[in-house]
């Protein structure tokens, strides 16, 4: 095998190798705190790789050919005219293709999986009568099943309404409007988004959930947060002048905590602890 071969292997390798590396070990992303979060970073780091191996590889190619052949003193007249070259048109070609193939059907998987290709107005939620828990979780009587867990948990219902400009939180059982979403870690959570007026959009860094908030079409968004704290709620959708201080605060904490502010703020008179 010729030497250059043999370097072209070594270097591409090392490229693959570091650039794996530097996914799995620089920090780019906001604090994961959804469910959604891993499976949407899995994506993000497949990106980053192919993404880093290109651009090093071809910046570094073209900087090695501006300095390995460039003119030397003394040298006079035109380079080397070539042309045609099928098996590398076709190599060059191949390669591109495998890799946007790959990644739109990887994209695809990962979209499917955070819930994406479910429809957005599906609702198809029976409205049995409620338990005292139930009613205090701000249930509509639905119940999910987790899948790894034999335990069942109560669905937390929440309608958001975006407005110029701002998000405005409806727990509909406790009659709590808030400005501020508050949900339990742990809990899947159930939001039913709509408009008052014109397309907004609904995104939290921290869920890697962003989705579009349509006046006259509701949507539906289901995430469970899975770590605590408060992280932003921005808007994600040019809505107007003061689009930029569209911004609120999802509050994720213990279920004791979340019960405690949910007793506090409910108006409604049956809520029992
Ligand atoms: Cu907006």
């Amino acid at each position: 095998m010729p030497t250059t071969a043999i370097y072209t292997i070594l270097i591409s390798l090392a490229l693959i190798v570091g650039s794996i590396w530097a996914s799995n070990s620089l920090d780019f992303l906001p604090a994961v705190a959804s469910s959604n979060a891993p499976i949407y970073d899995e994506l993000f780091k497949v990106l980053f790789v192919i993404g880093t191996v290109l651009f090093i590889g071809m910046t570094g190619l073209v900087i090695y050919s501006l300095i390995q052949f460039r003119k030397r003193p003394g040298q006079e007249g035109d380079g080397l005219a070539i042309e045609e070259n099928l098996p590398l048109e076709i190599f060059w070609t191949a390669v591109p293709a495998v890799v946007i193939l790959f990644v739109g059907l990887y994209s695809y998987d990962i979209y499917n999986r955070m819930g994406g290709m479910q429809l957005l107005s599906s609702d198809s939620h029976s409205h049995h009568s409620m338990s005292a828990q139930e009613r205090l979780w701000g249930g509509i009587g639905e119940v999910k099943q987790e899948e790894n867990e034999s335990e069942v948990l109560p669905v937390i219902n929440v309608e958001l309404s975006a407005m110029q400009f701002a998000f405005l939180f409806n727990y509909p059982k406790g009659e709590i409007i808030s400005g501020e979403l508050h949900v339990p870690v742990g809990y899947p959570v159930r939001m039913r988004m709509e408009s008052k007026d014109v397309i907004h959009a609904f995104w939290v860094p921290e869920f890697r959930l962003k989705q579009d908030v349509i006046p006259g079409q509701p949507t539906i968004l289901n995430f469970t947060p899975t770590k605590t704290g408060k992280y932003p709620i921005i808007c994600a959708e040019l809505c107007g002048p003061y689009h930029g201080g569209m911004r609120s605060t999802v509050v994720v904490e213990e279920p004791d905590e979340y019960i405690a502010w949910f007793q506090k703020n409910s108006k409604s008179p049956d809520i029992e602890a």
